[in-house]
Parts: structure tokens; C-alpha cells; sequence
């Protein structure tokens, strides 16, 4: 790619209804100006959050010829992103993909579950091949079930200090990634938080967001999206975070407000014209 144009390897399904994965994951980033090659990983009706039986077809087979593909016509990537995988194959390939982009930044959104449940396709071959995988990143965003997946440890939704949110952060990077995000924690002041660690300067953020009774899957996609989006655009870690948080609070508000099904997603639909403005941001915190 030119100098001013960011192309991003995003490895993950393309759920069809439900706004998540790739459903969401391409309009962010185009609207953020960044350009996105997707590679499904495999095809689904919908996501896998109530909706009934889900339509599935695995596209397993074309992870590892669509890289070759990519490597003949020589295709720089400026970042490489995983997401859902469904089986210890899908992150052989993905893997594969890392290794032959060391250059391009690397990120892994460990999607494994939420509110302490794992998503019912995530079985522990998957929860070890997810540890495996963020040691090659250089970015990880977990929300606060999937960092205890990966340090495995036993969920509790007990709030956290400032101490124990910050050792947390530094247990995950222990791992090995360079910035570490968890999404959704609540902290003993009660505030909702995003946390990230930056172990390049041993600088430890956090960015509040407004608590709203409701949850919504893509959510974590969108928040994924939104820091690889910052990142290739020359944001700083709190800068990233906090853009991504205060777009999740307005498509949340915003979805909240019309009462619309849950499972249904985000009205992302409404929200997206906030990220093709490039917002002045100043309201993170240090941890
Ligand atoms: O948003 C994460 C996600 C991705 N892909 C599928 C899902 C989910 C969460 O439920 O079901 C298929």
C-alpha cells in the first residue's frame, strides 16, 4: 500500500445477521479510512447468541490458499487481526498468516465468551490454542471473561482495585503482547471501565464508560476495530481507547434508546458518520 493508505488482513466469520465479525469489522474500519481484506473464516446465518439454529458452512480450506495468493501478488498488510476461530486448523492458518507479515502489526481479539460464559463452540482445545496465539500478537483485547480464560483463572465479577486491575493488565502481557486492552470491567468506585497497559512504557490507562442494562454481541468486534483503526492512524493507546469507547456508549445509547432486540446488535448503522471524524479526545485516565 501507498503511504497513505492502511490495508488490514481481518481474519474472522462473517456472521450474516446480528452485527458482529465482519459484519461490523468492515464498515468501522472504512470508516475510519482504513481499507480491509477480509478472510472468512467460515460463513454463518447468524451469530451464535440465541437466534435459533445456525447455518454454518467452514471455509477452513481457504485460509491457507488465499494467503499464498496474497504472498504471489505481493500484498503488504499494515496489520493482521484475528478474531472467532472455530477449530485448532483455523489457527494453524491464522497463525501462518502472522508469521508471514512480522512487520504488520498483530492483532488478536481472543473472542471466547462474556459475562463469565464461554460461547458454546469455545472448548478447551480452542482455550489452549487462544493461548498460544497471543503470544504472537503485539495487541490484545480481551474483555474480562476471556483474560481470565487466558490466564486461566476462575471468573468473578467482584469489582477490582486499581491494584488488582493493574496486575491483571501485567499478567496478561506476561503472555507476551505489547498493549494489553480489557473491555468492560467494573472497578470498586463502580465505574465501568476500559483498561489498557502499554509494557513499552509501563503505562497503565483507563477510559470510563457510561453502565447501561443491556448487552449487545459485536460489541468487542466494534471496540477491536476501532483500536486497529486509531493504532494505523497514529493514535496513542488512551487516544485509541478512549475513541472506541465513546463510540461504543453512543451506538449503545443510541440502541438502548430505541428498545430494539438485543440480539439484534448495535444500530451501528446510525452511529457510523461520529468515526469518519477524526474527534479531538482527551478524557482517558491514568490507572
Ligand atoms: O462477536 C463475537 C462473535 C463472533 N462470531 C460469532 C459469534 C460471536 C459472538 O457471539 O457468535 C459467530
Amino acid at each position: 500500500m501507498s503511504q497513505n493508505e492502511c490495508l488490514v488482513a481481518a481474519i474472522h466469520d462473517l456472521s450474516g445477521f446480528g452485527r458482529c465479525s465482519l459484519s461490523v469489522i468492515l464498515p468501522t474500519l472504512s470508516a475510519m479510512g482504513i481499507q480491509v481484506c477480509a478472510i472468512p473464516t467460515a460463513v454463518l446465518s447468524t451469530h451464535t447468541g440465541g437466534l435459533g439454529e445456525v447455518v454454518h458452512r467452514d471455509l477452513t480450506d481457504y485460509i491457507a490458499p488465499t494467503l499464498q495468493h496474497y504472498q504471489e501478488i505481493n500484498l503488504h498488510f499494515d496489520c493482521v487481526y484475528s478474531g472467532f476461530l472455530l477449530s485448532q486448523a483455523q489457527f494453524e492458518h491464522c497463525d501462518q498468516f502472522f508469521k508471514s507479515y512480522p512487520e504488520a502489526l498483530a492483532v488478536v481479539d481472543p473472542v471466547m465468551g462474556d459475562h463469565g460464559k464461554t460461547y458454546r463452540t469455545c472448548t478447551p482445545e480452542i482455550r489452549a490454542e487462544m493461548r498460544e496465539l497471543v503470544k504472537r500478537a503485539d495487541v490484545i483485547t480481551p474483555n474480562l471473561t476471556e483474560a481470565r480464560i487466558l490466564l486461566q483463572e476462575e471468573y468473578s465479577d467482584v469489582p477490582l482495585t486499581v491494584s488488582e486491575a493493574k496486575k491483571l493488565l501485567l499478567r496478561l502481557s506476561h503472555l507476551g503482547p505489547k498493549y494489553v486492552l480489557i473491555t468492560g470491567v467494573e472497578m470498586v468506585n463502580g465505574v465501568l471501565s476500559n483498561l489498557g497497559y502499554d509494557s513499552t512504557r509501563n503505562a497503565f490507562w483507563h477510559v470510563e464508560c457510561d453502565y447501561v442494562p443491556v448487552s449487545y454481541p459485536g460489541t468487542g468486534d466494534i471496540f477491536a476495530s476501532i483500536i486497529v483503526g486509531s493504532l494505523l492512524s497514529g493514535d496513542s493507546l488512551p487516544i485509541a481507547m478512549e475513541r472506541a469507547t465513546r463510540f461504543l456508549e453512543l451506538a449503545i445509547k443510541t440502541t438502548f434508546s430505541y428498545g430494539t432486540d438485543p440480539r439484534y446488535g448495535v444500530m451501528l448503522e446510525k452511529s457510523l458518520p461520529w468515526l469518519t471524524q477524526k474527534h479531538s479526545l482527551q478524557g482517558y485516565h491514568i490507572l
